[in-house]
């Protein structure tokens, strides 16, 4: 497998979050299938009702798929649309971190838990109590804490909370246009990682003269596909920017921000989506990322990817090798 080809193509397969347990990579994607729905910016068309989990050795060894490890029907709250999830571990056990429209068809975040980080993942029968909107992206710090980063534009309804509470009005459009970009956001989990432990608060990225990045920037806002990793003590928050699909990310000195623009990580990739996680394995690190390429461009079809990447003298990340075209 070069870094370039999917890791997998006997699924589709999308939104990859990239963890190291127990000295293997996990890879825990959204699983696209085929439907009739046509492509609109609420994003019917991302109409999956299961996760497969992903695991590998090395790099471009075999992947092996683990099977379904958790499916819609298995949740009492979820009506449609598993979109990208996340996992995480703590206390011995593994957590897998979900977005689903509820009955209501509003997105809210679910989490299930596993012996083996693969799962089988049993589900809470609600879903976390204060979230909303998409993109659930779990961090556990080195101190123990544990934060989960989410939100995600449109069809991901994070603008129906731009004024805090719920808006319906605001279901299917666009953001406001006008201030300061709509954020991502975080909340501390509690110990157990079943619920939040502190509000829910704003993911705030700032430019380089220290003032939030306004809303019709849309080269660098927050669209969607929140991610947190660490690299030297600094917390790196990366995102998709949606319309203008580049992935980005900004550097801050705590897990709940403020961060400083720092730059882009991938040029717009074939199918509409790009969405991505960055994770250490075996002393390098990667760049786990989507494109549509196995389908022939068909937005609702991707396939996940792997590249290595490095950073500088300054903390700033770069693709080891030139992206190709
Ligand atoms: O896979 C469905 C949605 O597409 C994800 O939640 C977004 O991040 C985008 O990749």
């Amino acid at each position: 497998m070069a870094d370039k080809d999917p890791i997998v193509t006997h699924v589709y397969t999308a939104d990859p979050s990239a963890h190291v347990f127990n000295g293997k990579l996990y890879v825990y994607p959204s699983h696209d299938r085929e439907t009739d729905i046509k492509d609109n910016d609420n994003g019917d068309q991302y109409d999956m009702s299961d996760y497969h989990v992903f695991s590998m050795k090395e790099v471009g060894g075999p992947v092996t798929d683990h099977g379904v490890a958790l499916k819609a029907d298995d949740v009492p709250w979820v009506s449609k649309q598993l979109w990208a999830p996340d996992a995480a571990a703590k206390n011995g056990k593994y957590y897998l971190y979900y977005p689903a429209r509820d009955k209501e068809g509003i997105f809210r975040i679910g989490v299930a838990v596993g012996d083996k980080p693969e799962g089988p993942f049993k589900p809470e029968p609600e879903p976390i109590k204060d979230s909303f909107s998409i993109d659930p992206a779990s961090f556990v710090d080195d101190d123990g804490q544990a934060y989960l980063y989410f939100g995600g534009l449109w069809g991901g309804q994070l603008q129906c909370y731009a004024n805090g509470a719920f808006d319906s009005t605001q279901l299917g459009a666009n953001e406001p246009s006008d201030g300061a970009a709509l954020s991502a956001k975080v909340a501390k989990l509690s110990d157990d990682m079943l619920s939040f432990a502190s509000p829910v608060t704003d993911v705030v990225i700032l430019d380089a003269s220290r003032s939030p990045i306004p809303a019709s920037d849309h080269d660098r806002r927050f669209f969607e596909a929140a991610w947190m990793h660490k690299y030297k003590g600094k917390y790196y928050f990366s995102y998709s920017t949606g319309d203008t699909h580049f992935l980005c990310y900004a550097i801050g000195d705590s897990p709940l921000g403020p961060f400083t623009y720092g730059g882009r990580i991938l040029e717009p990739v074939i199918g509409w989506t790009t969405h991505h996680s960055i994770a250490e394995f075996k002393g390098k690190w990667y760049l786990f990322y989507h494109d549509s390429t196995l389908s022939g461009g068909r937005n609702h079809l991707r396939c996940v990817k792997i590249r290595e990447i490095v950073y500088d003298a300054e903390g700033k990340i770069r693709l080891k090798d030139p992206q190709p075209q």
